[in-house]
């Protein structure tokens, strides 16, 4: 397959004719050309979300002519679930009932903010009490400008789509580039959008390297707003680029996240919690339920319990019946982990199951579902995002050690807590320093409800309210009543 870039509403290639080659993680066979999008492309798009934005063509379109086109594009998806699953699932390796997840939640993200802006479009502008009725003070809500999304490859098309649902429906205008390991849903989505009927150059697709096609979006200076998805390390740099000209950022990083099981829960619960939480998507999510401290009374009996499970999970090529666990994203991911599963083994952690390559896989960046546990805390497997299938235990004897272990951390995207006493869950769910606290789950995400972390696990929050009002600037537009006096101008001043 070859894709091609898309701007103020044409495909085209890259202007020096540029692609690159990806690879199908399960295969290790060539999948796709991707058109790789320079700095001159990246300005192309800019220019055009710009014309877009400064026009008004969509921003000014009543709210209700905006939802109708979120909803057909919507549709489109829908339309076209079984295409996007299984090229998620061949781009990324994920198992495809978990693509097509993916692929469900990305149309419900347009209709959800579909339907939030049909509701607001009945609100009027909001007054405020200053305290002075001379003045009429209100505030009026009016999208950001142009964004820039950047998007990992992790969950390929729902990251993208949940930049790209709340900034249409704001009003705000985008330049999209995708992760260069998976492209290809977000060229479809561009294929969907451009039958939608969004007015061009509205929605803009540069498909391209980070260093080179990222760097050149974060540092263009008609950007009003960064969306970035993706490593802690590259969030650095694009907060530093965003710093040139004062741009605002939203920030979705890493994490690190602890699930807490104390004693009075449910062992083959927390088992399968903390199973989803790791392994699904094969631990390539943010989230993930990567540092598992459980009480001493009941550390040995999970342990087992894990392992055994564990060790049934069925591994296999994505779009294979009853696969549970596909192959890592791309080699580079691949070399990562088993570098990452090489020093754990002399890290003094006990390697329960897993630790490398599962027997039978020849090919494919394949790597077994793995377990440490009595993993030391300054271990790198305890302290480091992986992000691929592999989870870390430790025991604790009473509640605050728990808090305190699961707080030891620069990341606070996430945090998990099982116990059947819900006064206990609810009193540790208030101590930790996460954007999301499950409680006696693990992963489940809403479209509805805020998500984004603590600490260095981001700024800002995408979903839900929050989510859109990212892309909202707050303006305070406030009129005097000139039949009334100020006085400044002839307040008396002292005699000569
Ligand atoms: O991420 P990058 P990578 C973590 C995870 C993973 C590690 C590395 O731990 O192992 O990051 O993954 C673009 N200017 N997460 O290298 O580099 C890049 O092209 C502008 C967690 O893939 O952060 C891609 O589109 N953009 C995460 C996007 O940034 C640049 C999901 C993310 O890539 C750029 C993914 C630059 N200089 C990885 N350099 C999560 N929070 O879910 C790269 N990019």
């Amino acid at each position: 397959m070859r894709t091609q870039l898309y701007i103020d509403g044409s495909f085209g290639p890259a202007d020096n004719g540029a692609t690159f080659e990806t690879i199908d993680p399960a295969t290790e066979n060539v999948f796709s050309e991707v058109a790789s999008g320079g700095a001159s492309d990246v300005d192309r798009a800019v220019l055009a979300a710009r014309r877009a934005f400064d026009s008004g063509i969509w921003s000014n379109l009543p709210a209700l002519e905006r939802a109708s086109i979120l909803r057909r594009i919507a549709k489109g998806i829908t339309d076209n679930l079984e295409l996007l699953s299984r090229l998620e699932t061949r781009d990324n390796g994920k198992p495809l009932p978990e693509a097509q997840w993916d692929i469900e939640d990305a149309a419900y993200c347009f209709e959800f903010y579909a339907k939030m802006i049909e509701g607001d479009a009945k609100a009027d502008s909001q007054a405020i009490d200053v305290g002075d009725i001379r003045f009429d003070s209100r505030i009026w809500q009016e999208p950001v400008g142009v964004v820039a999304a950047i998007t990992p490859w992790n969950f390929p098309m729902l990251m993208a789509v949940w930049k790209l649902a709340p900034a249409l429906a704001a009003g705000c205008t985008i330049v999209l580039k995708p992760s260069e390991l998976c492209s290809m849903t977000c060229y479809e989505l561009a294929r969907i959008v451009d039958t939608a009927g969004l007015p061009k150059g509205v929605f803009n697709l540069v498909t391209g390297l980070g260093p080179t096609a990222g760097a050149a979006l974060t540092a263009h200076r008609l950007v009003d707003k960064i969306a970035f998805t993706g490593s802690v390390a590259t969030g650095g740099k694009v907060m530093q680029a965003a710093s040139a000209g004062i741009r605002t950022v939203s920030l979705e990083l890493g994490g690190k996240s602890p699930f807490i099981v104390f004693d009075d829960c449910q062992i083959d619960k927390a088992v399968e919690w903390i199973m989803f939480g790791i392994f699904w998507n094969k631990g390539e999510v943010c989230s993930a339920t990567s540092r598992v401290l459980v009480h001493h009374r009941i550390y040995q009996k999970l342990i087992a319990r894990l392992k055994k499970e564990t060790e049934r999970i069925s591994i296999g090529v994505g779009d294979q019946e009853g696969v549970k666990l596909g192959p890592i994203v791309a080699k580079v991911q691949y070399d990562k982990i088993m570098g990452i599963l090489e020093r754990a083994k002399n890290s003094g952690a006990s390697l329960v199951t897993g630790g490398g390559r599962p027997t039978g896989f020849d090919s494919g960046f394949f790597i077994a579902p793995s377990i440490f546990s009595d993993v030391p805390r300054d271990a790198e497997i305890w302290t480091e995002e992986i992000f691929g299938p592999v989870v870390c235990l430790n025991s604790f004897e009473t509640e605050a050690e728990a808090i305190e272990m699961a707080n030891d951390s620069p990341f606070g995207l996430a945090a998990a807590v099982m116990s059947d006493d819900l006064d206990r869950c609810d009193r540790v769910a208030a101590k930790l320093r996460a954007g999301v606290v499950w409680i006696n789950c693990s992963q489940p995400t809403f479209t509805q409800a805020p998500w984004g972390g603590y600490k260095s696990s981001g700024i800002g929050r995408e979903l839900g309210r929050a989510g859109y009002e990212a892309y909202l600037e707050t303006k305070q537009v406030t009129r005097f009543d000139h039949t009334e006096d100020w006085g400044w101008y002839q307040a008396p001043g002292p005699s000569k």
